[in-house]
């Protein structure tokens, strides 16, 4: 097996912690980032919190009344999720990772996998890290937990395992003393069901999951399962770093004076849409949906896009497109604009097209 060096890297209670950096007046207290279906009658469900409010017992997914309830006499902030300004941070984020990997896969909203270069040495592994880390907090304010490990498992773990802001570094010949004392829980995918199961035959740690019978574990769960966790358990994880084809471009700009109508966005229009274009041309792209991103003076995101019918990576084209989706979005809403930025989305390959030339 090559040597590799695969990077983790899961922001910190991402959604809250955005929430945080938009309105410091609220850091230090506990905060709630909640997905409604009724604000007024407190209905919804627990997206995140803040450390803060965990240690109240908060969690992702528990309904918003209970969170409420633990919370009571505090000065807990709840606020309802704003998905498109976390879509736009993480694609901030996407967007300096990708300078720092030979490939980047993007696992979640809040998570990445670098694989860094092939002779990357854990010293220069650590200082890319470092420097990332760096980079995130400069651009956004925002801190990151980084893992770093010779494979994607270990990476996982490790970034897990000095949150928030941490950095764990497991050097190859230490994987089996890193896992070993480990809780079998902290394997990635690890449900509820195999956790009870493993518990149920005195199997706690990871080392006395590598110690087990698995024979016995493969005649119970099958062959599959007991072979995934047996590998976990040795610290084996042959799996790629997968870089998927980049999705959108975009581009963003926060504007000299607030904007009430399209017509005040005109001239940011037309030079992000001529940036977009030069980012296609350069990457032998086309896109066949455009989009706008409208952040207003209380840094609510709006967004807008719309399918063409030809593909294109012609600036004015774009431009056009993005002015009338503007016009739309002020002929339903009346709000002033700080910040304005345009998206190629639906990329595809200029070679990989069909032409009639081809035929
Ligand atoms: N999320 C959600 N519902 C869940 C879990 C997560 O809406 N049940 C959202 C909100 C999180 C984001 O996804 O901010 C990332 O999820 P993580 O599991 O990485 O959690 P956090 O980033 O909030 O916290 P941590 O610091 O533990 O990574
Ligand atoms: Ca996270």
């Amino acid at each position: 097996m090559e040597k590799r060096v695969v990077l983790h890297l899961d922001l910190d209670y991402f959604f809250a912690q955005v929430e945080e950096r938009k309105n410091p007046a609220i850091a230090g207290k506990p905060i709630v980032v909640c997905i409604f279906t009724d604000q007024k009658a407190w209905k919804g469900a627990v997206s995140t919190a803040n450390y803060v409010a965990r240690r109240y017992g908060v969690r992702s997914g528990m309904p918003v009344s209970q969170a409420k309830r633990l919370l009571e006499n505090t000065d807990a902030v709840f606020l309802p999720a704003n998905h498109e300004l976390y879509e736009e941070v993480s694609f901030g984020i996407r967007t300096i990772l990708a300078s720092y990997a030979a490939k980047l896969e993007q696992a979640s909203i809040d998570e990445f996998y670098l694989e860094l270069s092939k002779d990357a040495g854990m010293e220069e592994a650590k200082e890319i890290a470092i420097r990332i880390k760096n980079a995130i907090l400069e651009k956004f304010k925002l801190t990151c937990s980084i893992g770093i490990g010779p494979n994607k498992l270990i990476a996982k773990i490790a970034a897990g395992m000095q949150k928030p802001d941490g950095l764990t570094i497991v050097e190859p010949d230490k994987v089996q003393e890193f896992l070993d004392n480990l809780e079998v829980e902290k394997i990635p995918g690890i449900g509820k069901k195999t956790s009870e199961y493993l518990r149920a035959k005195g199997i706690a740690t990871i080392r006395q999951l590598r110690l087990a019978n698995f024979a016995e574990l493969a005649e119970e769960i099958g062959k599959n399962a007991a072979g995934a966790l047996r590998e976990a358990a040795l610290g084996i994880d042959r799996s790629e770093v997968k870089e998927e084809q980049q999705k959108q471009v975009s581009r963003m700009t926060t504007l000299k004076e607030v904007a009430e109508s399209a017509a005040e966005l005109l001239d940011a229009l037309k030079e992000l849409s001529s940036e977009v274009a030069q980012q296609l041309q350069m990457s032998n792209m086309m896109c066949k949906a455009i989009g706008v991103i409208l952040i207003d003076d209380k840094m609510a995101a709006y967004s807008r896009s719309v399918t063409i019918s030809f593909p294109t990576n012609d600036g004015s084209v774009i431009e056009r497109e993005a002015y009338e989706l503007c016009k739309e979005f002020f002929s339903e809403n009346k709000k002033r604009i700080r910040r304005i930025g345009v998206r190629a989305e639906k990329l595809e390959n200029v070679s990989g097209q069909k032409t009639l030339g081809n035929f």
